[in-house]
């Protein structure tokens, strides 16, 4: 056998290797991997023991480079047969469990309306209850319906810049939703009962009482010979059916420019613990309220001296705060799914 002929086994050796490598990737069972273990590396009809044995043909020096090859083909294939019957073995043991199976199961993904559009609702259906209607309006405001119509001069603290947002073109973001109640009177008859839900933005710290945009509720009435009565009656009846029939309510004196008189309403829950005893919460103040100031009537041409109203005005953020214990209003505002869904309420 000359140099040609040892070129040609070592050939033979590559081409093997890659076939029996093949061979042993392809082997799905124990049985079928000893199967290409006997067909390439066994000792009387394996396909590498066969060149092997025709080593002898080869003269001396031709000798050890074609067996070095084998060997090497040979030890690469034990190498890949061992390795694919620890794969074999492992995948007929049971699957390692991965996961903590004591954990309670996922939930299902549901989502849910934001704490403050459930207070929203949940106000709005009370008052609709009372007999009120909703109204909207316009976010972007002129300094009328905003200020003056509602008895506050442009030179009110309250109008200045430093509190109120203005636009370019001489509107203003409103400041509350009175100028929505404002609308309604210039254009409807008493009696009316009305409630305004929406935005309202003011030039405020973003801290963990106040935002600068944020959703206010107000409400109006206004009839003959309604009076402050009316006006206890109302908010009473409202504070009772939100927190419940224990709920004791306060008017302690206030001003608002266009209320005459003016009241902060507080409340109080009355309570029993799990033992019987009677507990209560201090007083919390939950919103602002008043006779409508006659010189409000008066500018929308409505006789003052026959028609008499009631209006109140509250922050539903406020509110959900407060019912849920939240300590900033600023956690309402994030968006972090892990804060809000517990507020979920399918
Ligand atoms: C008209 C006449 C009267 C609306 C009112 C309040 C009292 C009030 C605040 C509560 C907390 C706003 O969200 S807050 O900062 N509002 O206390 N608002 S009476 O009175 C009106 C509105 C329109 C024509």
């Amino acid at each position: 056998m000359g140099a040609q002929q040892s070129g040609s086994l070592i050939d033979d050796l590559s081409a093997l290797e890659i076939e029996g490598l093949g061979a042993v990737e392809s082997a799905g069972t124990p049985e079928a991997l000893e199967a290409v273990r006997v067909a390439f590396l066994g000792r009387k009809d394996g396909k590498v023991s066969g060149i092997l044995r025709r080593l002898g043909e080869l003269s001396a020096e031709e000798r050890p480079p074609v067996g070095a090859a084998a060997n090497r083909v040979r030890d690469r294939l034990q190498s890949a047969l061992d390795a694919r019957e620890q794969a074999l073995r492992g995948d007929a043991e049971a699957p390692p469990i991965l996961d903590d199976l004591t954990l309670p199961a996922r939930h299902r993904w549901i989502g849910g309306r934001h704490p403050i559009t459930q207070a929203i609702d949940e106000i709005v259906s009370i008052f609709r209850s009372l007999g009120f209607t909703l109204a909207r309006g316009p976010e972007a405001e002129t300094e009328w319906y905003n200020f003056e119509a509602l008895n506050t001069p442009l030179d009110h603290p309250a109008a200045d810049a430093q509190d109120t947002f203005y636009l370019k073109d001489g509107h203003l973001l409103r400041s509350h939703t009175s100028p929505v109640q404002v609308r309604v009177l210039e254009r409807h008859a008493p009696p009316v009962r009305i409630l305004a839900p929406g935005m309202v933005y003011r030039r405020d710290s973003y801290d963990a009482t106040h935002t600068p945009a944020f959703a206010q509720i107000e409400g109006l009435a206004v009839d003959e010979g309604l009076s402050f009565v009316d006006l206890k009656a109302t908010l009473g009846e409202f504070a009772r059916r939100y927190w419940g029939p224990g709920t004791r309510v306060r008017f302690r004196p206030s001003f608002f420019p266009f209320t005459e008189p003016s009241a902060e309403v507080d409340v109080k829950r009355v309570l029993r613990n799990p033992k019987g005893d009677t507990v209560e919460t201090p007083w919390i103040e939950i919103m602002g309220a008043g006779m409508v100031d006659p010189a409000v009537l008066e500018a929308l041409k409505i006789d003052s001296e026959r028609y008499t109203g009631f209006a109140f005005g509250m922050g539903p953020g406020r509110i959900a705060l407060l019912r849920h214990g939240v300590p900033d209003l600023r956690l309402f505002y994030e968006n972090d799914v892990r804060f809000l869904s517990q507020f979920a309420r399918p």
